[in-house]
């Protein structure tokens, strides 16, 4: 890897940023939604941007891609119906896929330069958008949960931070209709940022799942590229609980197992604060 002074800087907040050095720019472009570049990097290999954050990077991506997607479908008895809404990469269908259990896997992406991008530059992140259980729907995600009433098992919710096109996955009215579009005993889990940086998000987004949902839970995992490496997960569920969970069904995975699963439910105190009931 050449030794550049190119480096990427994601300003994660307005006094904080991640800095890795870029060998090489690999793509950049416009799409009608954002800005989409992707870098190759000393240290993480290539990496997804999306308006000026990281996505992912192929040597961490495994962490979020298993945490947002096997806590869930694994508090799920029999997951068969599952949809991801964002995650155009494909990294959560890639692990949805690895469920037996599973019959169909949609995916609602907004942006289709996301998903060509991603075949494209990182074929082993989008390796399950082949599988034939996998159907890609390039639409608005918020207006297809809401087209769906008791349809899913379990809805994965893989989006940007919520500023711009990801603002509405965010919202009450949102977590109502992904709460209409599950089934009797769905549940579902979105991605809910850094609990060092983001915690008035934190609070509301769990406090408004628990308004909407029976059971709420929020876990962790850590992951190195994203803003302070500390990332919550919420769970809202109809039925099911994740403390229930007795045994893993998928084998290949690098970071998730039965100790991982229980371990991400247990809280450190100043997170435990963010989510009283
Ligand atoms: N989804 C975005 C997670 C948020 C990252 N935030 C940030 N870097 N400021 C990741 C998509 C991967 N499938």
């Amino acid at each position: 890897m050449p030794k550049t002074d190119l480096w990427f800087t994601e300003l994660q907040n307005e006094d904080l940023t991640i800095g890795l050095r870029v060998a090489k720019t690999i793509h950049s472009e416009e799409t009608p939604y954002q800005q989409l570049d992707v870098y190759e990097t000393n240290q993480y290999g290539r990496l997804l941007v999306l308006d000026g954050c990281v996505m992912t990077t192929d040597k961490d991506e495994f962490v979020y891609h298993e945490m947002l997607a096997h806590v869930p479908l694994h508090t799920h008895p029999n997951p068969e119906n599952v949809l991801v809404v964002g995650g155009g990469d494909g990294g959560i269908i890639r692990e949805v896929v690895k469920h037996p259990s599973v019959k169909r896997a949609v995916l609602a992406e907004i942006d289709g330069a996301v998903v060509e991008a991603s075949k494209k530059y990182f074929p082993h992140i989008a390796s399950g958008l082949n599988d034939p259980r996998v159907d890609v729907q390039i639409v608005d995600g918020i207006k297809y949960v809401e087209e769906h009433a008791n349809t899913f098992d379990v809805i994965l919710v893989d989006s940007t931070d919520p500023v711009g096109p990801a603002v509405g996955l965010f919202s009450k009215t949102f977590y109502e209709s992904v709460f209409d579009a599950l089934k009797a005993d769905g549940l579902f889990a979105a991605q809910t940022e850094s609990p060092f940086v983001n915690q008035n998000l934190i609070r509301r987004v769990y406090g408004d799942i628990n308004k909407t949902f029976p059971i709420t839970e929020l876990y962790l995992a850590h992951i190195p590229t994203y803003p302070t490496g500390m990332w919550s997960f919420t769970m809202g569920s109809k039925t099911h609980r994740p403390e229930a969970v007795k045994e893993v069904r998928v084998s290949d995975t690098k970071y998730y197992n039965l100790g991982v699963h229980h371990a991400a439910l247990a809280l450190p105190n100043f997170v435990k604060e963010l989510v009283q009931k």
